[in-house]
């Protein structure tokens, strides 16, 4: 149960409903922006360690060089991710937020920032690797024309209910570390239904970015999703 019991809490509410307020803003530029230039924008999320980068890295080397693709990629601290999907070839920026106060998430004006480190005009995609989190990055609109959420075997079933507005708010699930489940007591089928509560159309891909198992689903629906962009811009 919430209640608002003092004058503070209740100013604290405010202010966090004018940040977001001013985000959607600057999010509504981002995509102004993005639109203008046909580049299709993919926001990952999911927490720590699911492995993001990992299947980023295997995305853009199936993706390069025939999709022009450039990586943000958002971490409190170290530029780890970065050197890693730097050996793809693609173009990185890496923003730490630990410059800022820490943040748990990637704002819209953090996104519009990075993207000047890029040339636009040389790319049609734009992935963004969001700070691992599966609350904050949730609430906060960059700009993007699709939001996928990473989610692997060994966190557990429920994520799914526990981080509602996530999952409802992802165009798109990706179930990593399938390689894994032989060694795991994981209900994937429990999983599954999880996500298909909060969310009832949203499209899973089970994929191990280990191996490379599932790959073809997931590069086919983001290859829809590119080529229904560069569409709609000639
Ligand atoms: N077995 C297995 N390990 C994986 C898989 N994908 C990622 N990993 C491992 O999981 C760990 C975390 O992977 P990352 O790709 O760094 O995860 P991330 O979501 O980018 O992590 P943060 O950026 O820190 O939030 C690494 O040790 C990876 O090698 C997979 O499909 N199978
Ligand atoms: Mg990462």
């Amino acid at each position: 149960m919430q209640t608002v019991h003092d004058k503070g809490a209740r100013r604290e509410i405010k202010v966090v409903q004018r940040v977001l307020k001013v985000n959607e803003r600057m999010a509504e530029e981002n995509r102004r922006r993005f639109a203008e230039k046909g580049v299709f924008v993919v926001n990952v999320m999911s927490s720590p360690g699911s492995g993001k980068t990992a299947t980023l890295q295997k995305t853009l080397a199936r993706l390069m060089p025939e999709v022009r693709a450039a990586v943000i990629v958002g971490d409190v601290s170290t530029t780890h991710d970065a050197d890693r999907l730097a050996v793809t070839g693609a173009p990185v920026v890496q923003v730490n937020t630990d410059a800022f106060g820490g943040d748990c998430h990637l704002a819209a004006h953090v996104i519009e920032k990075a993207a000047d480190d890029l040339d636009l005009e040389a790319i049609e995609l734009l992935i963004v690797e969001n700070v691992g989190n599966l609350v904050c990055p949730a609430e906060f609109d960059i700009g993007e024309d699709a939001r996928v959420v990473v989610l692997s075997v060994t966190e557990g079933e429920d994520k799914p209910v526990k981080y509602p507005t996530m999952f409802r708010t992802c165009d798109a699930a990706i179930l990593n570390k399938i390689d894994l489940l032989p060694h795991l007591d994981y209900d994937k089928e429990q999983a599954v239904a999880y996500i298909r509560q909060v969310n009832p159309a949203m499209p899973v891909f089970e994929i191990s970015a280990r191996t490379g198992a599932g790959m073809d689903a997931w590069i086919g629906w983001l290859r829809e999703k590119i080529k229904s962009k560069l569409k709609a811009k000639s």
